[in-house]
């Protein structure tokens, strides 16, 4: 069973799931989410308007009940990427909270809308999905084009679940806190399914920030850098913290002076863990040992890794050599939707999963990422961003007519997007809120240089990193 949980394995109390201002017990989730499922079962795919709230978990729970794969959709993506997300999972309805039925947002869809009653109550039995059926298709940026769809296997989920609860020691006596979107990998699977999994209570704080996460009283706390980062600039709040069991960072790197700040003001050395979309989490350091600066620590159980040089031999394991990590094991996805290419491209023939991160293995086995093999995947904030996407976005303005885009660094995003333009009577202003009016928010440049022409080799080819810095 993926979610033991909600079937009353680990008992219940009336505020066992908290979301933002929302408090149910896990026995109300199970009967809502099953009335739901006797709604959309037998459908193709069914997608949920994905914002922090309890019916984003109820749509999400109600397709894994149902067997039907679930598609979280970003509640800020614009019109754009909205349709991309609808039309290419092959979502027949959207399911969104009552009160959102009417937004604007939400208008001139592609699909029907249906709301989601969390008063409804249904005992009706479903049979559990097998473990290679999809359970979520989640829509992640390439280098270049639209997001494709990763699609997650129910197995991969419990998989990964099992070996975060092991390497962590995450158990029915945690609180588990965080903030952080309901669409992704990090709030989705681990922050809102592994307290279905697990049984942990969960407090979601609607947006993560220090001060809702010093007022939650956890025990287990889930963050991107950029909210360890604001966190430590609040230090009351990050004192709050000191009597948590265990503060986890993950979805970028962690910088060495956001760990050390963590562990002076709160006493506690974090836990890094590094994952993506199409893997889930593959690597971490562990409640019961060492946590380094800048290591994200070991293989958790049963995946398996490996470091592989520009010509394709193997990379040695001594702590410095850099090579591409390539990963394996029950925790990978099933290769992206209506996209043979990109799956073509993604596996190895002997199966293993190439994650584009490069990373150093020492003899001890502990792993170091040290960069991307594409600076054309940009991560600001926690949020993966393909420069491609952006690049198209801006074009898609009649002003514009050339566009590149790169992440450069930020001190609280981690990287920021960056836009290098070539347009006539168009401001930076303009340009920003064109992009995050079509493509999701958190996509748009932070930035706009408006230049005479890009820099190109003799090809044509944008030279990137001939652009000017910031
Ligand atoms: C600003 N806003 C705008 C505009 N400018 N809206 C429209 N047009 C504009 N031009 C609004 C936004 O809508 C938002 O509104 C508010 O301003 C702030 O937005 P923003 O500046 O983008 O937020 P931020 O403060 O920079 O966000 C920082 C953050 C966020 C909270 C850390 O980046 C975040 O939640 N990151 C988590 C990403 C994550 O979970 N990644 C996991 C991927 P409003 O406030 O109303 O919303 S999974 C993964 O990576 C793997 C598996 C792994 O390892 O975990
Ligand atoms: P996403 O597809 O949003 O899941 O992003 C996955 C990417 O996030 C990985 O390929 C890494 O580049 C990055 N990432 C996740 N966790 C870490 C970490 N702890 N350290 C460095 N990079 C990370």
């Amino acid at each position: 069973m993926l979610l033991p949980a909600l079937s009353g394995a680990f008992g219940d109390r009336p505020d066992a799931i908290q979301i933002a201002d929302q408090t149910a017990s896990r026995e109300a989730v199970l009967g809502a989410a099953t009335a739901t499922a006797d709604r959309i079962a037998g459908l193709d795919a069914v997608a949920v308007w994905a914002t922090a709230s309890m019916e984003t978990l109820v749509g999400v729970v109600a397709g894994l009940i149902a067997g039907v794969p679930v598609v979280p959709v970003p509640p800020d993506a614009g019109p754009a990427e909205r349709d991309h997300v609808l039309r290419d999972s092959g979502a027949a309805l959207l399911l969104v909270a009552p009160r959102e039925a009417a937004a604007p947002a939400l208008h001139g869809l592609p699909v029907p809308v249906a709301p989601i009653n969390l008063a409804a109550r249904s005992s009706t039995s479903y049979p559990e999905p097998p473990a290679e059926q999809t359970a979520l298709i989640l829509y992640t940026s390439g280098t270049t084009g639209a997001p494709k769809g990763a699609l997650i296997p129910h197995g991969a989920i419990a998989a990964d679940l099992d070996a975060l609860a092991d390497a962590w020691a995450w158990t029915p006596d945690d609180l588990l806190v965080h903030g952080l979107p309901l669409f992704h990998v990090h709030g989705l699977v681990l922050g809102a399914l592994g307290p279905l999994r697990l049984g942990s209570r969960l407090r979601h704080t609607g947006r993560p920030t220090p001060e809702a996460y010093a007022a939650a009283g956890g025990t287990l706390y889930f963050g991107v850098p950029t909210v360890w980062s604001r966190v430590c600039a609040v230090p009351p709040a990050a004192q709050a913290l000191s009597s948590a069991r265990l503060l986890v960072s993950g979805s970028a790197p962690l910088p060495v002076p956001v760990f050390e700040l963590l562990r002076e003001l709160t006493g506690q050395r974090p836990v890094e863990r590094y994952g993506m979309t199409e893997t889930l989490i593959t690597i971490s350091t562990r409640a019961d040992g060492e946590r380094r600066p800048g290591y994200v620590g070991l293989p958790l159980a049963g995946v398996e890794t490996r470091l592989v040089g520009d010509d394709g031999t193997a990379v040695p394991a001594d702590g410095e050599s850099p090579g591409e990590l390539q990963v394996r094991g029950p925790v990978l996805f099933r290769g992206y939707r209506n996209a043979a290419e990109a799956n073509e491209r993604a596996f190895t023939p002997d199966g293993w999963f190439r994650t584009g991160d490069i990373a150093t293995v020492g003899p001890d086995g502990w792993h170091r990422i040290v960069g991307r093999a594409s600076t054309d995947l940009i991560k600001s904030g926690g949020y993966r961003i393909g420069a491609g996407e952006v690049e198209n976005a801006l074009l898609a303005h009649p002003a514009v007519r050339e566009a590149a885009v790169i992440g450069a660094p930020h001190p609280d995003l981690g990287q920021q997007v960056v836009a290098y333009v070539v347009a006539e009577s168009v401001t930076e202003a303009q340009l920003i809120d064109f992009v995050a009016s079509r493509i999701a928010v958190h996509k748009r440049p932070r930035r706009v240089h408006l230049m005479e022409r890009l820099p190109r080799n003799a090809m044509g080819k944008v030279q990137k990193k001939l652009l000017p810095s910031g």
